[in-house]
């Protein structure tokens, strides 16, 4: 046997007798541990809504809304199937409701924002108020809030649920629990979170516990508004062309203490810089089409569609006309760790 053999069986048979007692060596592993750049496993992928559209609506007659508890198809990440993943920490998936349908009363650790994808006025009620919802509305029912929701129209309603299942079960940190009603009693009108946060104003002695948002509708109609009266200014990023965030009004920060939105306007003909960054971003598709250019793949997208770029992978957006995106990830918890880059190259 050669030495180096006999090196390398010196060392195996050290293992053999070392694993008993729940001990590995760490220079076997430590190249994939400590690695020198993000080396995620989740693969860049879209999934085009009129191709799922009829998966979606063939759900509503196999099995109601009130027994599924929510009716949802998971938008699996390809390459993390059996996981119930879309990014390495976070879950995503498409919800519907039926006409007269209520999707029963529960809260739970984990943060759920929902992201209207079709159908109009559905409503979610979060700790005592009613919200309707409409297409680009963006949703938050934060940690530990009671919701439900029902569809009191004549039409299907789908949205986008965005979810931090996989953090709160890496921390080992779920809890749920039901209401023993189907919907929760109401304590305060429709719209009133939106008058009294959502107006650039707070209650004066205003005092929250809560790390999450008072505001819990955030209406598409404004969330537009902003966009196109900034684009007056023309301030393009070469990145992100006009990108905002949801932000929770009264603390300045994000929406949801574990997920951060965004909504992205990018003008006619804009070929953004390519980019990266550490968090995993979820896009959903509102207006317009264009190409996104990720992990040596093109993605062809339009309005519905939903496609992810995984961390740390660079990427550009192409679009002829108008488009507008919304995204989000979980950059608010790596921010707060200092784990948070970015790699806008040179711009
Ligand atoms: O609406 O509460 O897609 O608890 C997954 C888990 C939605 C919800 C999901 C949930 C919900």
């Amino acid at each position: 046997m050669s030495h180096r053999d006999q090196t390398k069986d010196n060392r195996q048979a050290y293992y053999d007798r070392i694993a008993p007692a729940n001990l590995t060596p760490l220079w076997e592993v430590f190249a994939d541990l400590v690695t020198p750049q993000p080396k995620t496993r989740a693969a860049v992928a879209v999934w085009h809504y009129d191709h799922i559209r009829p998966f979606i609506l063939e759900s509503g007659g196999l099995i109601t809304a009130k027994e599924a508890v929510r009716r949802v198809l998971i938008l699996e990440n390809p390459s993390l199937r059996g996981e119930s993943k879309i990014t390495n920490t976070l879950y995503a998936g498409l919800q519907l409701i039926l006409p007269g349908e209520v999707a029963p009363a529960h809260r739970h650790s984990q943060s759920a924002l929902r992201f209207i994808v079709e159908g109009q006025g559905a409503y979610t009620a979060v700790e005592g108020e009613k919200t309707i919802m409409q297409p680009g509305d963006f949703v938050i029912t934060p940690s530990w809030t009671w919701h439900d929701h029902g569809n009191e129209t004549d039409a299907p309603m789908v949205w986008l649920d965005g979810l931090d299942i996989p953090i709160v079960n890496f921390f080992d940190a779920s809890f749920a629990e039901d209401l023993d009603q189907d919907s929760q009693p109401l304590s305060r009108p429709p719209g009133d979170s939106l008058a009294r946060y959502g107006a650039g104003l707070l209650p004066v002695g205003y005092e929250s516990l809560s790390p999450a948002s008072p505001v819990f509708n955030y209406p598409y109609a404004r969330t537009r508004e902003a966009l196109e009266q900034m684009r007056k200014a023309a301030e393009w990023d070469p990145c992100h062309g006009l990108k905002m965030r949801y932000v929770n009004p009264a603390t300045g920060d994000h929406a949801m203490p574990t997920m951060a939105a965004f909504m992205q306007l990018l003008p006619a003909g804009m070929s953004t810089a390519p980019y990266r960054a550490t968090d995993g971003m979820v896009y959903s598709v509102v207006e317009g089409a264009g190409k996104t250019f990720a992990g040596g793949q093109e993605m062809t997208w339009g309005p519905r569609d939903t496609f992810v770029i995984p961390s740390w992978c660079r990427h550009h957006h192409e679009v002829e006309g108008d488009a507008v995106l919304f995204s989000f990830s979980d950059r608010p918890i790596q921010e707060k760790l200092g784990l948070w880059r970015q790699d806008r190259g040179n711009h």
